[in-house]
């Protein structure tokens, strides 16, 4: 499965709030070696438009509302993260973009691998071809 949501477990302290956590190789299925945030996004900006050849990442939103317009080469799917307790992991082969639907939504990302520019697929014909290759590649 290349797409999944996840429930973050979350500790609720009477009167002074809440705490949520996920643990590398046990609630998410990969070691993480990198974590960023995408952050000062105005309402309506669409960022992403790519797949990632190797990489696999959890998505989610501790705060507003931003939609994630998932595409495996075949079916199209979204998924909405509104500052609940859940995220998304996304894996190789998975053209996606981010759209803001709330001003200074915050996406933050742990990633399985270091930055490689070179591990981007940032072309939709390219990304096509990526995904029947490895569809050959693996029959
Ligand atoms: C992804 C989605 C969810 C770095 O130098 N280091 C980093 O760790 C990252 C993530 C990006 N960059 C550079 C590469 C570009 O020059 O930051 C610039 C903006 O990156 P990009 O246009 O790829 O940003 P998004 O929001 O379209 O995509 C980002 C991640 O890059 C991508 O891996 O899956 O968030």
């Amino acid at each position: 499965m290349q797409n999944e949501v996840i429930s973050i477990k979350t500790i609720t302290t009477e009167n002074s709030g809440k705490l949520s956590f996920f643990e590398a190789e046990r609630n998410i299925p990969f070691a993480i070696k990198r974590v960023y945030y995408i952050h000062g996004v105005a309402n309506g900006v669409r960022r992403g438009g790519h797949a990632h050849k190797e990489l696999w990442q959890f998505l989610f939103c501790p705060y507003g509302k931003i939609r994630i317009l998932l595409d495996d080469g075949s079916e199209k799917s979204e998924v909405v993260l509104d500052g609940l307790p859940k995220g998304l992991i996304v894996g190789p082969g998975i053209w996606h973009d981010m759209i803001w639907l709330k001003e200074d939504s915050i996406l933050c990302v742990a990633a399985s691998e270091y930055y490689d520019e070179a591990d981007y697929i940032r072309d939709y014909d390219d990304f096509i071809k990526f995904v029947r290759a490895n569809i050959y590649d693996n029959l």
